[in-house]
């Protein structure tokens, strides 16, 4: 059993500050009240322990307040991606078999979703409550959080998220990096990802601030780092990288407090960690997933500089091996296995085993050095990774497909100054078709991120006797463009 997060931290530090936004503060004890009069809110909209929601928001305070809310009133929470097109929204709602979508009003308009069973933020705000007594303590496998992660075929798998995977997560995570009493965690991660989820996971357990952020402001962001006033940050490439470039330019450097900047969720240029160093500051790379809830290994302080391109050695708790083999730099797909990592599916791919013989094979390749610290090299499966943003090119393939004067489309990634890697798309005609239609035709389909940065047109695509798409052959067709 696991004690129920909020409800116990708020009565060892109920004075500690659990969140800060835009100036304003709350402490555990007030989030713990906001929390506690959403979940009698939610319980008098008719939810039920165990119900599934789906949640639809920004990284604001209420958003907090209603995770923690959902939480005291013992729902599993389907986290849904707000760069998400309204159809793909919709398709994930009907996978996940959700009871209601709370979504915020702002979005709401945005997405334009209806017909289906939801409510707003602020009529959430508005209802009458229903008492109840919240559970003190949870069962570990109680799911938390779910969490759709795209797949090879085009489509996405709701991960389970469990009290128990979240909590070794947090504690694996603490055991490695330290905590002071004036730790504070920047969140601009967004909290729909395991990146970001996970540091509220963190703060509760800990009772560590958490700065939140709606906005990837960068000068904001760098003021806090180099004033001392947060601690931590968790960053994708593109987000370390605007933070370097913004130290260079000001030519200033990290103040000495703060201790841990996590860099993860795609490749980290060695280059990076070369700058950073000159800038006093301390990056950390780390491998994680949604299916591990967040980190899996993460370098430690006194190794950062040493072992610099490293993911570092599997956390307390966790195991990672390479498949096939025991020995030192011998490449192969990282397999992982741990208590954080996810039980299985939900919706469609239910039935579905996240494992094999106990564990979890990631489609990543790496290897153990001679001293056993992990580097991730590669990807056996195409995934593209745009901005810590995953897209599989079949989602893209099937999206160009269903355009009528679309005979043949190969998708794969190419590099990107900013993005790290942006989809471009090989297309095969059978008429006259613009660009700006075929962007305008996948902008109706799928997230703006996985709309193809490019449309090469070709005769046709490269495939092999079974007509198989080559795909190593299509990301060598784009490096020379
Ligand atoms: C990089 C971010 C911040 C960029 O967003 P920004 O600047 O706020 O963009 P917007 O103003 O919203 O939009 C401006 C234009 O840019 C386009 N755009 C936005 N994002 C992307 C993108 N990723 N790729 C391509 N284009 C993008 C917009 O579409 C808009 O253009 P137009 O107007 O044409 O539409 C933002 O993308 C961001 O927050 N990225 C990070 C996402 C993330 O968290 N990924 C990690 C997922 N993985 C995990 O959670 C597991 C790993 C993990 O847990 C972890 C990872 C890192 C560190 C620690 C951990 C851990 O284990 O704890
Ligand atoms: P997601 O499930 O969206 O969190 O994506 C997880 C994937 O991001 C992993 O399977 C890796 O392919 C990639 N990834 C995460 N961390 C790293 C890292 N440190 N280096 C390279 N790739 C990473
Ligand atoms: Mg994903
Ligand atoms: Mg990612
Ligand atoms: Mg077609």
């Amino acid at each position: 059993m696991i004690p129920n997060w909020l409800l116990k931290r708020s009565s060892l530090t109920p004075s500690r500050t659990a969140l800060s936004f835009c100036g304003k503060q709350w402490t555990f004890q007030e989030l713990k009240q906001e929390a506690d009069l959403i979940a009698r809110k939610l319980r008098m909209n008719g939810l039920e322990e165990g119900d599934r929601i789906a949640l639809l928001g920004p990284s604001n305070p209420d958003m907090v307040f209603v995770i923690h809310g959902c939480l005291l009133a013992g729902l599993e929470i389907v986290m849904l991606n707000s760069r998400l097109s309204t159809k793909e929204i919709l398709w994930q709602l009907g996978d996940a078999n959700a009871s209601l979508l709370i979504v915020e009003d702002e979005l709401l308009r945005q997405t334009k979703i209806q017909d289906v069973p939801m409510i707003t933020f602020s009529s959430l705000q508005s209802s009458e409550q229903r008492d109840f007594t919240i559970s003190k303590m949870w069962n570990g496998s109680r799911t938390i959080t779910i969490m759709y992660t795209s797949g090879t075929t085009g489509f996405p798998k709701g991960v389970r998220q469990t009290a128990g995977n979240h909590t070794s997560s947090a504690l694996s995570s603490v055991l490695n990096l330290g905590l002071t009493e004036e730790d504070s965690w920047l969140c601009t991660m967004p909290l729909f990802h395991i990146s970001g989820f996970s540091i509220l996971v963190r703060s509760v357990i800990y009772g560590m601030e958490v700065k939140l952020y709606e906005k990837f402001d960068t000068k904001t962001i760098v003021d806090e780092i180099r004033n001392g006033t947060a601690t931590r940050m968790s960053v994708v490439a593109t987000s370390l990288r605007r933070i370097l470039e913004e130290f260079e330019e000001t030519e200033t450097v990290a103040h000495p407090t703060f201790r841990t900047m996590l860099a993860g969720g795609g490749p980290v240029p060695d280059d990076f960690l070369r700058r950073a160093e000159s800038r006093k500051l301390p990056v950390l790379q780390t491998y994680g997933m949604t299916e591990t809830s967040s980190q899996t290994a993460t370098l430690s302080s006194e190794d950062a500089l040493r072992k610099s391109g490293s993911a570092g050695k599997p956390l307390f708790f966790n195991q990672i091996k390479i498949r096939d083999t025991e020995q030192p730099g011998e490449l192969g797909e990282v397999l992982i296995a741990g208590p954080h990592v996810t039980p299985g599916y939900i919706g469609h791919a239910v039935d579905r085993d996240p494992l094999e013989d106990g564990w979890l094979p990631t489609g990543d390749i790496g290897y153990f050095d001679d001293e056993g610290y992990l580097f991730i090299v590669d990807r056996r499966s195409d995934l593209i990774i745009s901005g810590g943003e995953n897209i599989y090119p079949a989602e893209v393939e099937n999206a160009l497909l269903s355009h009528p004067l679309v005979k043949e489309a190969g998708v794969c990634g190419q590099s990107h100054p900013v993005w790290g890697s942006v989809p471009v798309a090989f297309i095969v005609l059978s008429g006259d078709v613009a660009e700006e239609e075929l962007d305008m035709h996948c902008g109706e389909l799928l997230a703006r991120y996985k709309i193809p940065k490019a449309y090469y047109f070709v005769d046709q695509l490269p495939r092999n006797a079974s007509n198989k798409l080559l795909r190593r052959e299509l990301k060598e067709w784009a490096s020379l463009k």
